[in-house]
């Protein structure tokens, strides 16, 4: 059964650019409502665990330094079959690869600095969110 949240986090790549505004019209356009959101910035610690999974990566320290460097918006995110079709929406890891009109095609640079994050299956939705918002904070 598929699950009807996912976890976003509008990188800082995106929030330098001045592109929340869009990138969240697009969201919400597309169908998805905000059951919580803030502007937050991640620690070294913070990302090192976020990201543990690609520890052994050759680009982590760059992912690191990259995400922990400015504020994020990191956001709950509620829909109908909602992992898969916000991983649709943002498109490619690398922008070069994203079909048109999805969030990464337009906002993203390249695959290291890529505007979005979206969850990849339920259960990181739930751990993802837990990471960055209360149970009082999600609506
Ligand atoms: P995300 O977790 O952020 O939603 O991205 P994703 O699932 O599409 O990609 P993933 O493989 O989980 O990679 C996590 C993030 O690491 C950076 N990355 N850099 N330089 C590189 O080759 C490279 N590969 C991945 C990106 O910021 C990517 O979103
Ligand atoms: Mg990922």
């Amino acid at each position: 059964m598929s699950g009807n949240k996912t976890f976003t986090m509008l990188k800082p790549d995106a929030v330098e650019k001045g592109h929340i505004g869009a990138i969240l019209n697009q969201i919400t356009e597309s169908g998805f409502r905000i059951v919580a959101m803030k502007l937050t910035q991640m620690t070294e610690a913070d990302a090192k665990e976020f990201y543990a999974i690609h520890k052994e990566r050759p680009f982590f320290g760059e992912l690191v330094e990259y995400m922990t460097r400015g504020p994020i918006v990191a956001a709950v995110l509620e829909k109908e079959n909602a992992v898969e079709d916000f991983r649709t929406l943002i498109g490619a890891t690398n922008p070069a690869d994203a079909a048109e009109g999805t969030i990464r095609k337009k906002y993203a640079a390249s695959i290291g600095e890529n505007a979005v994050h979206g969850s990849d299956s339920d259960d990181n939705a739930k751990i993802e969110g837990a990471f960055h918002f209360a149970g009082r904070e999600m609506f």
